[in-house]
């Protein structure tokens, strides 16, 4: 029990149970791990308005806004918003100065992920650790502190321009990281609206160059201790839809879970390469959230006017598909209404549904995903989803 107890992060207001079954944890011996990763700390976005930005996480995600840094609070350089939804943080940084890097980052990229940052015990056992495998530490370990207590942190490179930082914040009470105070936001929301829409990050997913997914695969494994999971797309599947090819490597608990997508060659422009275009390199794709009520949730962010793909009817009424999933939680019909996706492996069934990309490059979505057992992340939709990929790749003119 007080392993269990030690996995939990600081940041969760979800039990261990609960995301047992919402994010799919397995047993693990701690105490063997080079790299122990508690948690995704938080998923750390650059945008050009992170002000509007913030608004549209709040009404359309319906995350709470919990902490912010700035102008007004000595930050002169860029304006960060922290939002929460159950354990999952994100935070949203947009340039202020004309001269802020975070400016010319945007210029390059877009909208993006620069920092997959996550929560450990001993950032420098990690960090020396990680330096003994080669890695490219970014920032040295450091103790940063205010009248909230201490947080030490440090930052190791990942693909492209992206980052992992590490945060140990078992000395540290404030609502995110010293130089942040707490802010709540002024939205006013419905008096039926549900606490929250999403519970966690489920997985975080990694656009690689061309014949670079292996190393990747193998920089995870070294670096940072994390396992290959069973689930990967082959050129076989991978060419004749969508082009890509695809591992998953995680932590020892499976709480933090990282796909890996190159892209493959192909008849079309893969979604992949794509990506790569758009976002000028290697960078994160999609962010998974997982819901224990994948339905309503779906029905609330429609709502309020996110897009997700759009999944033909044949889907639904394939009755080879019919026979493999077998009864789920809700009437196929109920499914189909919405266009989630249903996928059963041997451990279980799971529920997913995928946005659109959510910014103004073909780059960044997100995956509402509803766990009952299954530790996967959807194979057998895979070519529907691809498909249906291509279609919105087709709409914006790919050849
Ligand atoms: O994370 C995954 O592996 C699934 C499937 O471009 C997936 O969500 C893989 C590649 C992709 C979109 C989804
Ligand atoms: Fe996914």
């Amino acid at each position: 029990m007080t392993e269990i107890l030690d996995q939990q992060s600081s940041i969760d207001d979800v039990s261990y149970d609960q995301l047992r079954q919402l994010v799919g944890l397995v047993d693990y011996d701690e105490s063997r791990d080079p790299f122990p990763v508690k948690a995704m700390d938080a998923v750390v976005f650059v945008v050009g308005n992170a002000t509007q930005s913030a608004l549209f996480y709040q009404v359309a995600f319906g995350m709470e806004l919990v902490a912010y840094s700035g102008p007004e609070t000595g930050n002169r350089d860029h304006k960060a918003y922290v939002l929460k939804s159950g354990s999952a943080r994100f935070v949203l940084r947009g340039g202020v100065s004309p001269d802020s890097p975070l400016l010319d980052h945007h210029r390059e990229h877009g909208d993006g992920v620069v920092d997959l940052a996550l929560e450990v015990a001993d950032v420098d056992k990690c960090i020396a650790h990680a330096r003994r495998q080669g890695a490219t530490v970014l920032v040295e370990p450091q103790d940063v502190s205010d009248e909230h207590g201490t947080v030490r942190t440090a930052a190791i490179a990942t693909y492209g321009q992206t980052r992992h930082t590490l945060v140990d914040r078992s000395r540290y009470t404030g609502p995110y990281l010293p130089g942040f105070v707490s802010r709540t936001g002024t939205l006013v929301r419905a008096a039926d609206a549900p606490k929250r829409l999403f519970q966690a990050v489920d997985h975080c997913v990694g656009n690689v160059e061309l014949g670079r997914m292996d190393e990747w695969v193998a920089f995870y494994n070294r670096v940072l201790g994390f396992v290959n999971m069973a689930e990967f797309v082959g050129d076989d599947i991978a060419t004749e839809y969508s082009a890509l090819m695809s591992k998953v490597v995680s932590n020892g608990n499976h709480r933090v879970k990282f796909p890996l997508n190159e892209p493959a060659v192909a008849r079309k422009k893969s979604q992949i390469d794509e990506y790569l275009e758009f976002y000028q390199g290697a960078g994160c794709q999609h962010i998974a959230l997982a819901t224990g009520d994948i339905l309503a949730t779906t029905d609330r962010m429609r709502a309020a006017g996110v897009e997700f793909l759009d999944t033909p009817d044949s889907y639904y009424d394939d009755p080879e598909l019919r026979a493999r999933i077998g009864e789920v939680r809700v009437p196929i019909e109920e499914l189909k209404r919405r266009r989630i996706l249903v996928d059963r492996d041997e451990d279980g069934y799971l529920l997913q549904i995928f946005t659109k990309p959510v910014g103004d490059r073909p780059t960044v979505f997100y995956e509402l995903i509803e766990r009952h057992g299954s530790l996967g992340f959807g194979k057998g939709n895979f070519k529907a989803l691809f498909e249906a990929i291509e279609r919105e790749q087709d709409r914006r003119g790919n050849l």
